[in-house]
């Protein structure tokens, strides 16, 4: 990510008319300027100003969260499900910290939110004061821009700064740290009319020569595919994605970050790429001439060892922020500019490119199709009796449609989840992919239905991830947030132990949680759900999987959790393990339980 540098903006001229405020009454007034109406927070000596003019502010709803951690994660959630910034409030020190997983969360998905923490007085800052860290300085290579505010007038100026660096450009978080006395005192309030950042300029607009050498290599290419990233969801670029893809023909494949960009159930659609992608998908970046890659930014879990990914592929590679293009993989043409703009344009040149020349792709798609046919998503049956994992959570995206929001943990369910469950539109599915965080699913869940409350919000959750954040039950139970959880109950570290059954002869070592299986069930989720004042079940059979999840769908009056206990042997298929080529998908036809029986 390129680092972008912006000064706190200088205060426009007061007027006669212009009120006089406190620093805290500033921060109010600044986010509903900006149309805020939900954050999330926790408050502390440090911030104790602004709670108290926030009590008071009837067009932001504040919601008190039981962990920062959670806050920072519920402000993503609300950004990623919603499109608009999310906002976490916190105190200076441990509260402020508290915050820096979800921070450092949002930066690696480009995910646009802006954390405010108190800091203390200006005066005793570098004293170690008490409660005192430097927030800025910890938090300095995971945002994409800080601000330290220590003077009431600069207040508006950062907080409209702040904003404006979260959701232009590669969109990520900002820190805007206010001292205490900037709280306090008072000064004159002035709203800045425009911003004008010096030394933040994100180009949006594409050079229209890069557009025009793109078409014609789409044009021209014989092996082309659409390597879909999560830039085209933030740049709420699906239709025209749509438009170009079905213009060119060419297979279309998304990333972890990217599922429901472009729907599952296209013709053209081939799933996901990379370690747990699609067979069709894995091969068709593998074996191609040509890699379009739209805000995509070639992950090592995409591309396996980088030096064999796609050796025979010229790339055309899109991306907002220049930092990205040729990061892993040359790009033989560069764009930089926003997926919202480019793709329109690069529709446009294809059309007139196509006029001229169109290579037949028909030997290509015969290629995915077969492998298709060949290498369908599939699962085998546990042998020790117990329930699927996959199954559970295919019925869950069944029985809850496409209009749903899906917020995974980390870990096995995650990839299931991103398998299972047929994406149709953006904004559907949440995770952490590429800091890959527990404790992610709940707090990110409960920003979602904040941000959009008609629409059903599951957190699909890991025995181990829900242990890290499941305090915001509370949180949900109180401010009638009524979402739901699966947890993915294998008693285990299930990816870990995955890793530790391939890699380290079955020594499964320190990845028994005990929360499921056997006898000892340490916690015992139900009552733990139950007493956060939630709806909760225990399911031990397939048979009894839908009825569970049609109670889950029909109570909207508190948050419903529903311990699946489910078998712990169950893998995730396909797999290229880390650092061998992408051609080394054998590896996955070899191991895979679901591919041994089709070849059968
Ligand atoms: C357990 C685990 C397993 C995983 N396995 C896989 C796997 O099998 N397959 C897989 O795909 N991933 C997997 N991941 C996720 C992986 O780590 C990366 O997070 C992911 O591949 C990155 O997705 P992306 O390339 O779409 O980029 P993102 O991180 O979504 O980046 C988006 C890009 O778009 C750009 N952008 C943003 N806005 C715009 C705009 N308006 N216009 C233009 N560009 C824009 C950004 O600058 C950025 O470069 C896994 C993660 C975990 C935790
Ligand atoms: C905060 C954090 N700590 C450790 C890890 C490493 N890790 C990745 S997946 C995983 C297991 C997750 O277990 P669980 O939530 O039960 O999900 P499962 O894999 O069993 O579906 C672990 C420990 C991580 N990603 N994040």
């Amino acid at each position: 990510m390129s680092a972008d540098t912006a000064a706190i903006p200088r205060p426009p001229a007061r007027t006669a008319s212009t009120p006089v405020l406190t620093g805290a009454e500033a921060v109010v007034r600044s986010l509903d300027l900006l149309g805020v109406t939900d954050v999330f927070g926790l408050p502390g000596g440090a911030i104790m100003p602004v709670y108290d003019p926030l009590m008071d502010d009837e067009s932001v709803r504040h919601i008190l969260v039981r962990h920062e951690q959670g806050a920072g994660h519920a402000a993503e959630g609300y950004a990623a499900a919603s499109g608009r910034v999310g906002v976490a409030i916190a105190t200076s020190g441990p509260g402020a910290t508290n915050l820096v997983t979800a921070i450092a969360d949002a930066y690696m998905d480009s995910v646009p939110i802006v954390c405010i923490t108190g800091q203390v007085f200006s005066t005793l800052m570098g004293t170690d004061a008490f409660q005192e860290a430097d927030i800025v300085g910890i938090t300095m290579p995971i945002t994409k821009h800080s601000f330290l505010v220590k003077r009431a007038e600069d207040i508006p100026g950062a907080i409209a700064a702040a904003f404006e660096i979260a959701a232009t450009g590669r969109p990520g978080p900002v820190l805007v740290d206010i001292t205490k006395d900037a709280q306090q005192a008072e000064a004159p309030f002035v709203w800045p009319p425009k911003i004008d950042l010096p030394g933040y300029r994100p180009v949006t607009k594409a050079h229209g020569k890069q557009i025009q050498a793109a078409a014609q290599l789409i044009a021209e290419a014989r092996k082309p595919v659409l390597y879909v990233g999560g830039g085209v969801i933030r740049a709420q670029a699906s239709d025209e994605l749509r438009t170009l893809a079905e213009a060119t023909g060419a297979p279309v494949v998304t990333t972890l970050m990217a599922r429901g960009a472009f729907p599952d159930s296209h013709a053209q659609h081939l799933g996901m790429p990379g370690m747990h992608g699609t067979v069709p998908a894995v091969l068709a970046l593998q074996e191609s001439d040509l890699i379009v890659a739209l805000g995509a930014r070639f992950d090592d879990r995409v591309t396996g060892k980088a030096s064999l990914f796609a050796p025979h592929a010229k790339v055309v590679h899109v991306d907002i922020d220049p930092a990205e293009i040729s990061k892993i993989r040359t790009a033989d043409v560069p764009i930089v500019g926003d997926l919202k703009d480019v793709l329109v344009d690069l529709d446009a040149a294809y059309r007139v490119a196509a006029a001229e020349t169109t290579a037949d792709i028909t030997e290509w798609w015969s290629f995915l199709d077969g492998l298709r046919d060949e290498f369908p998503l599939g699962y085998s049956q546990p042998t020790d009796g117990l329930m699927s994992p996959q199954y559970v959570i295919q019925r869950i995206g069944e029985l809850t449609g496409p209009e749903g929001i899906y917020a995974a943990g980390v870990g096995q369910h995650q990839m299931w989840a991103a398998q299972f469950i047929k994406y149709e539109r953006p904004n559907a599915w949440l995770n952490s992919g590429g800091a890959g965080t527990m404790g992610y699913s709940v707090p990110a869940a409960m920003g979602a239905k904040v941000a959009e409350p008609d629409r059903v919000v599951w957190a699909i959750d890991g025995d181990g991830c829900f242990q890290m954040t499941n305090q915001e039950l509370a949180t949900c139970a109180i401010n009638n947030i009524p979402i739901k959880v699966a947890i993915i109950n294998n008693s285990s570290l299930g990816m870990v132990r995955q890793w530790q059954t391939l890699f380290y002869d079955g020594r499964h070592s320190n990845t028994d949680l005990n929360t499921g299986h056997g006898t000892v069930r340490i916690p015992d989720f139900v009552k733990l759900a139950e007493a956060y004042g939630c709806l909760a079940l225990r399911v031990e059979k397939e048979e009894d999987v839908d009825a569970a999840i049609k109670t889950a769908l029909e109570t909207n009056d508190r948050p419903v959790v529903i311990d699946f206990v489910v078998s712990a042997d169950a893998m995730v298929w396909p797999m290229v393990p880390q650092g061998v080529s992408n051609s080394y998908v054998q590896y996955a036809r070899d191991h895979s339980p679901a591919f041994a029986e089709q070849e059968d």
